[in-house]
């Protein structure tokens, strides 16, 4: 870390160098508020602009130092100090402003943005709230309802927008050093320190109905209601006694569960497309890409690839057939424009980038090719026996499959080692996770091209071992399994989805199996029993075989009544299910116990080598399966369990 003091004319400049992200380390602390002392006692400097090298201006307190007491000086003094210090100081934003950066930012008299800069508080997607002033600052410095959008949303926005708000004070064109000391060497009338004004007015009916609205968008969340405290106690206490409030909730959440949950999240998205047996390996170019197959997951493959302006050619069996998959193509970017996500000349230019064809012979130059055909192994063999007279013999060639052994797949086509699993999630464009599946002879370029495939498209690449399933869709076949097992045993369906729900997923097992249709699995048990293994009877092939495929039947594990999509507990199901029912002990706590249950299943995985790291195995279930993202994942959050357990 290094913080540099220039001068330039009567402006002092302070550069904070503390790469990767200028995060407030304790030594960068200190060298601030030494800053101050120094430069207020400089009787040759009228005023300071702080200023950051690298990528960006302070992206926020060290997260890596929440795990351990804080060292002084602490980050509120460090604000106050620059905002009582005798010389005015100008924040000058590049990159990203953030929680504690942005509270260093606010204790300055001024702040200056280029454009492409963004500030914010995200403290809450860290599972605590702004600990240096930001919930008692922002709502004297902007209208509360502002504040409250900024703090518990926690998404950053965009200089333009912030100097709309009132957030920053002007956004420079060109060099921002130079407009920045401009700015500070301009004459202007000094505002009070943020501190010294009284907070933003609001009616006796303003907060219940911010509350409600707060409460509803954090789906169970703590951080969001305890920042939305923060803010109404300093709407309401005076300064000193609001940032006391504030610390005090800081420090306690800091140490919840949900932010260690949270904070290791933070640390593994960041280092899952970075996996060290690939340092140093160079991943080939992805100039353009071709899928086979334009059905949902093929589409939205392509709708993925353009959305990274990838150009892409799909390819289909025949006419009709490629119709289809460009309409369905067509019909995700309309669907974005109609939600008011895309603007209609962007899903145009989504569009135009997709090549129709019925002709392998067009993918002669194609760097990779995804194969997102219907999974059934003689489908997808001819596939890969086509393309692999069609391509390039260094063209990667992938499979989307999600249950099949990919070396079956590719068997006899020259060049295994360009040969690689990439397993999509429905809908492919919106699903961050990427499965990435290397076979035992694909070559670390190739893995090494998956990996940044990933990054293109912004997802979170996991890789994983073969095996059924791979990594999400083995855990789920547990988690299904174990929460039939409940239902033999006497649990009620609706409690069982219940419980998951108060865990925090968006729906239960069986809520989530009605929505998807309890056919898919069950005609890939059929097909396996057709094979000769043993695959014993699970309750959702007794409701299947009853014509129960779920809402698309009017029915699955629920009854639905047209035209609604709530489930309503079923008699037909009872009785269906009524001889495989006994009364057995029951979990008293029936979330933890399927979440151990699929925390057993990690293990295994683990141990097998099909997934490298705990960490991945969440990441999986917290971007594919919709494990809430606050509770770590099921590994982190059986660990946890285990060691708050009295032993
Ligand atoms: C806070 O400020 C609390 C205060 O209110 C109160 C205090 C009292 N700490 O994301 P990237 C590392 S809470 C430590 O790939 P990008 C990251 O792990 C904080 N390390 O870069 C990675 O390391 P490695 C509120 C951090 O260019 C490297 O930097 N602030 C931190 O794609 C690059 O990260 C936030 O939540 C950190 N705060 O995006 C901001 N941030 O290379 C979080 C990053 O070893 N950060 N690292 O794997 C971000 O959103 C992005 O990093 C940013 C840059 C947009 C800034």
């Amino acid at each position: 870390m290094t913080l540099t003091v220039e001068r330039d004319g009567r402006i002092a400049v302070v550069t904070v160098d503390n790469p990767p992200v200028n995060a407030l380390s304790q030594a960068l602390r200190q060298a601030l508020w030494d800053a101050v002392a120094e430069l207020d006692a400089d009787a040759d400097v009228d005023a300071v602009v702080l200023i950051c090298a690298g990528r960006t201006f302070i992206a926020g307190a060290d997260v890596s130092e929440f795990g351990k007491p804080p060292q002084p000086p602490h980050l509120p003094d460090v604000v106050a100090r620059i905002e009582a210090a005798a010389k005015p100081w100008t924040a000058a934003i590049h990159g990203s402003a953030l929680g504690g950066g942005f509270e260093v930012a606010l204790g300055c008299r001024f702040r200056v943005a280029v454009a492409s800069a963004s500030v914010g508080l995200p403290e809450v997607t860290l599972g605590i709230v702004p600990g240096a002033g930001g919930t008692v600052r922002l709502p004297r410095l902007v209208p509360v309802a502002a504040a409250i959008d900024l703090v518990t949303s926690g998404k950053p926005v965009k200089a333009p927008k912030a100097l709309e708000l009132g957030l920053i004070d002007a956004v420079i064109d060109g060099d921002l050093r130079a407009g920045a000391v401009a700015f500070a060497a301009e004459a202007r009338a000094l505002p009070a320190p943020i501190s010294e004004r009284s907070p933003s007015p609001v009616d006796a009916d303003f907060w219940e109905p911010a509350e409600a609205r707060v409460r509803k968008a954090a789906r169970g969340a703590a951080a969001p209601l305890r920042a939305l405290a923060s803010i109404r106690n300093a709407t309401e206490a005076d300064f000193d006694a609001a940032m006391a409030f504030e610390r005090e909730t800081f420090l306690e959440l800091r140490a919840s569960p949900e932010a260690a949950a949270l904070r290791q999240v933070f640390f593994s998205e960041r280092a899952a497309p970075r996996p060290a047996a690939l340092k140093g390996v160079e991943p080939k170019p992805l100039r353009s890409v071709a899928v086979i197959g334009g059905g949902t997951m093929g589409a939205g493959i392509v709708a993925a690839l353009r959305d990274a302006k990838i150009p892409v050619v799909l390819v289909e069996r025949d006419a009709e057939a490629l119709a289809r998959g460009l309409a369905n193509v067509t019909g995700i970017f309309e669907g974005a424009v109609k939600r008011g996500r895309m603007s209609e000349a962007d899903a145009a230019a989504r569009i135009a980038g997709v090549t129709g064809e019925t002709d392998y012979a067009a993918l002669a130059d194609i760097d990779l090719v995804i194969e997102a055909v219907f999974e059934e192994i003689s489908v997808k063999r001819a596939v890969f026996e086509a393309l692999g007279t069609a391509c390039r013999p260094d063209a990667i060639l992938a499979t989307n499959t999600s249950y099949l052994d990919p070396r079956d797949i590719a068997e006899g086509v020259p060049g295994p080692e360009r040969f690689i699993g990439l397993h999509f999630f429905s809908p492919a464009n919106v699903m961050k996770l990427l499965e990435i599946v290397p076979t035992p002879e694909t070559s670390p370029e190739t893995l090494a091209t998956g990996f940044a495939l990933a990054a293109k498209l912004g997802k979170i690449p996991v890789q994983a071992g073969i095996c059924d399933g791979f990594i999400g869709n083995r855990i789920l076949k547990r988690y299904r399994a174990a929460a039939e097992d409940l239902v033999r045993r006497g649990a009620s369906i609706a409690d069982i989805d219940l419980a998951m729900r108060r865990f925090g997923f968006a729906m239960g097992p069986f809520e989530a199996q009605d929505l998807g249709g309890l056919d898919i699995a069950f005609l890939q048990r059929e097909g396996a029993r057709g094979r000769g293994e043993t695959v014993p009877e699970t309750l959702g092939d007794v409701l299947v075989r009853a014509g129960r495929k779920g809402q698309k039947t009017s029915g699955g594990w629920y009854d639905y009544t047209a035209g609604d999509r709530a489930p309503k507990p079923s008699e037909t199901v009872s009785a269906l299910l009524a001889p495989s029912i006994s009364t057995g002990e029951l979990p008293k706590d029936i979330a933890s116990h399927l979440v151990g249950e699929m925390a057993a299943e990690g293990e295994l995985i683990l141990a097998e080598g099909i997934a490298g790291r705990p960490e991945d195995i969440d990441l999986v279930e917290i971007h594919g399966y919709g494990f809430p993202r606050r509770k770590g994942g099921p590994m982190h959050f059986a660990a946890a369990t285990r060691s708050t357990e009295p032993a």
